[in-house]
């Protein structure tokens, strides 16, 4: 015992000498020769060590901290005084809208904490980044949160594009002087909604295949400039099948046009997404598990300053040791407490914030917030090359609502602020509201030349105008051409012939028309065999980015498996929900990109609509144009197929292309 004790002692020395050799080597060669000469060294150094088998554990994550470092960060190009005012003013107007309406209506619904949780996420988009539709090569796409809408309506009116009346009847878009819908729905209002968001999980699997479908245009030859496509989601929204389904998709794809923005306050509906674990780590290997470039926004710039202090790692270790659970709790507890609690666990971390008041210890912000931060991941997101970006920011649920619902479980369902919260509201974000008036919750909008108001116009007007904003300037198709009917036209003389023959027959035809035929997208989840749409491979063959880097096994043949960058055919693989969402994009191009385009979407009618049904409303609501064909009722076209009679009946061709969208009645909002 006492003999090994010393030769203990003298192994563990040699170890930390050579870690030590290691690592100046290491610091050596990342300041001669950068980071992608350090990555090479790195696989090489893996590469050896496999040699000998052993191999390096894969860690999907990276430590609990900021992705872009402050020495990493830009310098923000705008007025943070400024910009902070105009926050707070979106911020007051969009509460008091939903408080409102509650009071003109009891129970009337909508949302206050997700928007004040989003507001500098959606702001320094606002002032920096989102494009409007007169920006070169067309504005931005953007899948605004459904349940942030007020936010989103509250800007728009201190823009000048909404009325005191259309915000005083949120909720009640009939009601006399207009009004506005609860969530985001063309139906409803189609100059300003490009996209319904509000059934959480679709943004994102629609947001995925409108880059790709983008991407798609430009390589036809229909449109020339990439359009970027921003999905802001939710951090419980993410559990959504659809959310995570077609991720890989976007990283093969390569679709750097693709920006999501996730809101990681920690809370969904009922209380945290995951308190006995960290959404953001979670979400960050699934991203970079599947290829996307992560940014994680955690830490406010008031927490710098003790990360460079932090020379032990021990206050990451602490970051990393709580879980969502604790963090909710320190959201909502006073200083000292968090004091106690979190630092509290180690003197070394107590020495870190000995020169913090309780209150400044409170007031530590988190990145979502922070619009320095914000800004540093957006830029990189935009200039990000060669795959998708997730942004992953830590927010506080209901920021701003202090007792009234900042952090709490209930915060979601809160819709009323007493007189004593509105007054306390107004003071944290110094609303220019009188305590007489206050009360009343009043909209507030700055004079016309206000510091304020001229800031806002300046910087939309640099970007390309408002929005969002719906706008269909789409030049009407050639009218549909005689010639390929005729031959239909004719009957069959009594043969008997499968519709889903003639469909795609038919198709085949209009793909040739010279003036029609481009615009046609045929779409199909691997079934196009099924159908007799083989053909078609060869005729416009299917579309790849990449084009086709391997020889065909079937080149010989003449309806060969033919991949190529000008194809015309998007075959999506199996996924209904996934070709569901190329058909929504194709079939709105005309709203979107300003150019009419005809999807047909032929999928197999015992596998379809009854698993994408949620989809297909919101294509209803979209105002998406298209065919969608369920194609082969089992036996008639696979001789010897078990299909009942009913189902075939159920699912014929027919009985599909009847329009399934309201046409002469106006479609219901679903409250959600
Ligand atoms: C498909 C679907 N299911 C349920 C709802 C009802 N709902 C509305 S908001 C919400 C919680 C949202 O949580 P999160 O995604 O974290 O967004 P946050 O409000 O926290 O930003 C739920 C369950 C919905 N809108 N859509
Ligand atoms: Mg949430």
């Amino acid at each position: 015992m006492s003999e090994r004790k010393p030769r203990e002692r003298a192994a563990a020395e040699v170890e930390r000498l050579e870690t030590r050799e290691w690592l100046e080597s290491l610091d050596q060669v990342i300041q001669s020769g950068g980071p992608a000469r350090t990555q090479r060294l790195l696989r090489r150094l893996q590469r050896r060590a496999a040699e000998f088998g052993i191999t390096v554990p894969y860690a999907a994550n990276t430590p609990y901290v900021n992705t872009i470092p402050r020495s990493r960060q830009p310098l923000y190009p705008g007025d943070r005084d400024v910009e902070r005012r105009i926050r707070s003013l979106v911020r007051w107007n969009a509460m008091a809208m939903v408080v409102r309406a509650n009071r003109a209506e009891e129970g009337i619904g909508g949302h206050i904490s997700t928007f004040a949780s989003a507001a500098t996420l959606f702001e320094v988009g606002f002032n920096h980044f989102f494009r409007g539709n007169d920006a070169e090569g067309g504005g931005d796409q953007i899948y605004f949160q459904g349940h942030a809408t007020p936010g989103i309506y509250a800007r728009a009116f201190l823009e000048g594009r909404l009325t005191e009346a259309q915000l005083a009847n949120f909720r009640r878009e009939l009601a006399p002087g207009g009004g506005l819908s609860s969530y985001p729905h063309p139906w409803l209002m189609p100059q300003f909604w490009a996209f319904p968001t509000v059934s959480m999980g679709l943004s994102p699997i629609m947001a995925i295949y409108q880059a790709r479908f983008n991407r798609f245009l430009e390589d036809r030859g229909l449109k020339d400039a990439t359009r970027r496509v921003w999905a802001f989601l939710g951090d419980g929204e993410l559990d959504e099948p659809e959310s995570l389904g077609a991720i890989s998709l976007a990283a093969r794809e390569e679709l750097d046009n693709l920006i999501f923005v996730v809101n990681c306050n920690l809370q969904r509906l009922d209380g945290p997404v995951r308190g006995n674990g960290k959404i953001i780590q979670e979400l960050e290997a699934v991203f970079r598990g599947a290829g996307w470039n992560v940014i994680k926004v955690i830490w406010g710039d008031d927490w710098d300053p003790l990360l460079e202090r932090d020379v032990d790692g021990v206050l990451i270790e602490r970051m990393e040791r709580a879980v969502d659970g604790d963090y909710q709790r320190y959201s909502v507890q006073s200083g000292a407490e968090t004091r106690r609690d979190f630092f509290g666990t180690d003197p070394r971390l107590l020495a870190l914030v000995e020169d913090l008041t309780d209150d400044e210890i409170r007031r530590l912000r988190r990145g979502g917030h922070d619009p320095e931060k914000v800004y540093a991941a957006y830029a990189a997101a935009v200039a990000h090359q060669g795959a998708p970006t997730v942004i992953l920011a830590k927010t506080i649920k209901g920021y701003g609502l202090g007792e009234a619902g900042e952090g709490r479980n209930v915060t979601h369902q809160q819709k009323q602020l007493n007189e004593e919260e509105l007054r306390e509201f107004r003071s944290r974000f110094s609303i220019p509201i009188s305590d007489d008036d206050v009360g009343e919750a009043p909209f507030y909008r700055p004079a016309e030349d206000s510091r304020e108001l001229a800031y806002l116009y300046e910087r939309r007007a640099a970007l390309g105008g408002y929005l969002p904003e719906r706008r269909v300037t789409a030049p009407a198709l050639a009218d549909v051409p005689a010639e390929p009917f005729a031959e239909f036209r004719e009957g069959s003389n009594g043969r008997p012939v499968a519709t889903t023959m003639i469909a795609v027959r038919l198709l085949s035809k209009l793909l040739r028309d010279k003036r029609l035929g481009p615009h046609i997208v045929p779409i199909v989840p691997d079934e196009a065999r099924t159908f007799g749409m083989d053909a078609l491979f060869r005729q416009v063959g299917i579309y790849s980015h990449v084009g086709q880097l391997y020889e065909p096994v079937d080149r010989e043949t003449l309806l060969y498996y033919r991949e190529t960058k000008d194809g015309q055919i998007l075959e999506e693989g199996i996924t209904e929900a996934g070709a569901m969402c190329s058909f929504m994009a194709a079939g709105t191009a005309y709203a979107t990109h300003g150019i009419n385009m005809i999807p047909f979407f032929f999928f197999y009618s015992m596998f379809g609509f009854q698993r994408i049904g949620d989809l297909i409303w919101a294509a209803g609501d979209m105002r998406c144009r298209g065919f969608l064909i369920g194609g082969t009722a089992g036996r008639t076209t696979l001789a010897g197929e078990a299909c009942s009679t009913r189902t075939a009946t159920a699912t014929s061709w027919r009985t599909r292309t009847r329009p399934w969208w309201p046409t002469t009645r106006r479609l219901r909002t679903r409250s959600r």
